[in-house]
């Protein structure tokens, strides 16, 4: 139990959550200074968000450039069809897509040809299986799969501090 405690906190010290989540948390994937949790569960947008709130304090996936979405997808392309959320919509303004937790509006954008734009009804964006998941605007009350992404430097300095 000492060893097992005192590894953990060299694993953070060392290499902030990737030996962490590698080691400690099943399920959770590090790349690039962040760790993601696929959840294939089915769940509307905002129980998608209180679900990833509720594990580690994590946020429905930020994508920030093309290099993560390419590796988000490549892990999407591993399940059969399935649908994943991201943390954007376009609820507060028709058309004009931000994060949810931090209002901010996305440096890079995944949209399939002609969908993300000014569509009824439809604000939240997901993963579509249907176009090698490409993004697409969808209801936000659609049941789909939670995809959570965890800062590693934030989540590495709150267990060592
Ligand atoms: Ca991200
Ligand atoms: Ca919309
Ligand atoms: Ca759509």
């Amino acid at each position: 139990m000492w060893s097992r405690s005192v590894s953990l906190v060299l694993c953070v010290l060392i290499s902030g959550c990737v030996s962490y989540y590698t080691t400690f948390k099943d399920g959770w994937i590090a790349f690039s200074g962040s760790c993601y949790l696929f959840r294939a569960q089915a769940m509307p947008f905002t129980e998608a968000v209180h679900f990833c709130q509720q594990h580690e304090h994590s946020n429905l996936v930020h994508v920030d450039d093309d290099i993560e979405n390419s590796f988000l997808k490549d892990r999407m392309r591993l399940y059969k069809d399935a649908g994943w959320w991201m943390g954007l919509t376009d609820e507060d303004i028709e058309g004009v897509w931000q994060w949810f937790d931090t209002d901010e509006r996305p440096t890079f954008t995944d949209f399939k040809p002609g969908d993300g734009g000014d569509h009824n009804n439809e604000d939240c964006a997901t993963f579509d299986p249907v176009c090698d998941y490409n993004w697409v605007d969808t209801s936000c009350s659609d049941r789909i799969f939670v995809l959570c992404e965890a800062s590693g430097h934030e989540y590495g300095a709150a267990i060592v501090g």
